[in-house]
């Protein structure tokens, strides 16, 4: 019996990586006087690689012109780069996926417990609800609480701790393939509504795979019968999991 749903952040919750995390990481570079600039299909490439602090050294490795002492001034350009993405979610830059607010409500109403479970930093998680308006997560955990980041199953696990609840009794929505492998490795299910980075991705170990919370269009296996993605639709993919999408 599902009691609980485990809510990731970026690319599920809102589209934040395009508009927000790169738009923030050249602010960040601008502002400390390098030439650098990420690209949208360049950092479509670098979000293979989860953790804004990660993703930035990976690309710093690559680079002739970065000094030889990378992880000071990554972990420097990575403290302005938050701050940045706090003043661009502020300004209302960056809202909810469509589809998102619903399918909370209609959880809360049905009595479901409701977390965040990100790889993302905290403050970034804070900023984007306060913007919002989103609220009623039982708890948050984030990149300070679990630091071993997705594919990681670690904050998956350490979510099923807090809410004392075994695997099967959870669901997670996550956007990327990063998120449903690092579900699978926990054995939570695991919904994948698909971001714009990962349209096309694999979703091998997802119970369901689609274009958004939105629309019940696209889906597979196939979604309804309502408009959009609502509490009955998961339980029926649920209650249909020993099919995930491997063996459609
Ligand atoms: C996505 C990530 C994050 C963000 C950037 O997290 O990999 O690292 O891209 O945030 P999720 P930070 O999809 O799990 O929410 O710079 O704070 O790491
Ligand atoms: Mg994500």
């Amino acid at each position: 019996m599902l009691r609980a749903l485990l809510w990731d952040v970026d690319g599920t919750l809102a589209e934040t990586e395009r508009d927000g995390h790169r738009v923030a990481f050249n602010l960040a570079f601008d502002e400390f006087g390098l030439p650098w600039r990420w690209h949208e299909a360049h950092y479509g490439r670098l979000l293979a690689v989860t953790g804004g602090l990660e993703r930035l050294l990976q690309d710093m490795a690559s680079r002739p012109d970065a000094p030889a002492d990378h992880e000071a001034l990554a972990r420097e350009l990575h403290r302005l780069k938050t701050r940045h993405y706090a003043d661009i979610v502020r300004r209302g830059a960056i809202t909810l996926r469509r589809g998102v607010r619903e399918l909370i409500a209609d959880c809360a109403a049905a009595g479901l417990r409701q977390a965040i479970t990100t790889t993302t930093s905290r403050q970034n998680v804070e900023e984007l609800l306060s913007a919002s308006g989103l609220s009623g997560f039982e708890f948050m955990l984030c990149a300070d609480s679990a630091p071993r980041k997705k594919p990681d199953p670690q904050v998956f696990q350490m979510a099923l701790a807090r809410l004392a609840l075994p695997a099967s009794a959870v669901l997670a929505v996550e956007d990327s393939p990063a998120g449903v492998a690092a579900c699978a490795a926990a054995g939570v299910p695991v919904v994948l509504a698909r971001s714009a980075y990962f349209a096309d991705a694999e979703a091998a170990g997802a119970l369901a795979a689609g274009p958004g919370l939105h629309t019940t269009e696209g889906w597979r296996p196939a979604a309804g019968p309502g408009p959009r993605i609502d509490l009955p639709c998961l339980l029926k993919w649920l209650t249909g999991s020993d099919r995930d999408l491997r063996g459609q």
